[in-house]
């Protein structure tokens, strides 16, 4: 039989608080009663007071209430099916790296599905942007920035709570410069402002899956604009 599980991408830069927000998200989860999984790629991002436990050579770690956090080992895809078999949970969350990109990750997401019987659900693709730095972010990382919020569903304009209004009147200008069709939503990681929201898109919507027809028409569109 071939069970389901819902991948949920949480893209931002370094530093746009992702890490604050999906430890957040993660409790929300959990305390609404779903089985929830983690994976994020930078090694010591995350520090759950929990025992690891090793389990076909992934390094996971549990902490209460059925989540599991775990460092990369070994392919995205193995990693993923892994998780599955191992753990079935209902949702997988994923902290990229700050350059990783949401369509990329889709894809090799989706390679699980070779590798053990699993179907794979994305949840809207959410981009964090700092709304205190989006501006200097703009000019220095554009191009990654861009696909960032290109590929989002939503964008969560972060750290409410310490920027002006004038930032995030920016911030807005940005992504929908950037990406008109993205949903904009508002965030503070840091208080919990916009995280029962960021709940609700993870548990209740779903994403596109990757579509090599839709990657080469990017691809192209991305070298008429470079
Ligand atoms: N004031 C404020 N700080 C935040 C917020 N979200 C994250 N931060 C801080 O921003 C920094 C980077 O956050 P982190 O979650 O590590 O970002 P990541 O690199 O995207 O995972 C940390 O010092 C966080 O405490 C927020 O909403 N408000
Ligand atoms: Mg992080």
């Amino acid at each position: 039989m071939v069970g389901k599980v819902k991948l949920s991408q949480i893209a931002g830069f370094l530093g746009s608080g992702k890490t604050t927000a999906l430890m957040k998200i993660v409790d929300e989860l959990i305390r609404r009663g779903d089985k929830v999984a983690i994976i994020v790629n930078d090694v010591g991002d995350i520090s759950v007071d929990a025992k690891f436990i090793e389990a076909h050579g992934l390094k996971a770690k549990e902490i209460s209430g059925g989540c599991i956090c775990c460092q990369i080992a070994g392919t995205f895809a193995e990693t993923v099916a892994q998780i599955y078999d191992v753990f079935k949970p209902d949702i997988i969350i994923v902290e990229p790296s700050g350059v990783a990109i949401p369509w990329g990750l889709k894809r090799a997401a989706e390679r699980a599905e070779g590798k053990t019987d699993v179907y794979l659900e994305h949840a809207p693709v959410i981009t964090l942007v700092d709304a205190s730095r989006a501006v200097m972010l703009e000019r220095a990382v554009k191009r990654l920035v861009e696909t960032q919020i290109r590929e989002a569903d939503v964008c969560f304009i972060n750290k409410i709570d310490i920027a002006t209004k004038e930032e995030i009147k920016k911030a807005e200008d940005l992504v929908i410069g950037m990406n008109p069709h993205a949903e904009i939503a508002y965030m503070s990681a840091e208080t919990g402002e916009g995280i029962s929201y960021a709940c609700d898109l993870i548990e209740q919507k779903t994403s596109s899956r990757y579509d090599d027809a839709v990657e080469a028409e990017r691809l192209k569109q991305e070298y008429k604009e470079a």
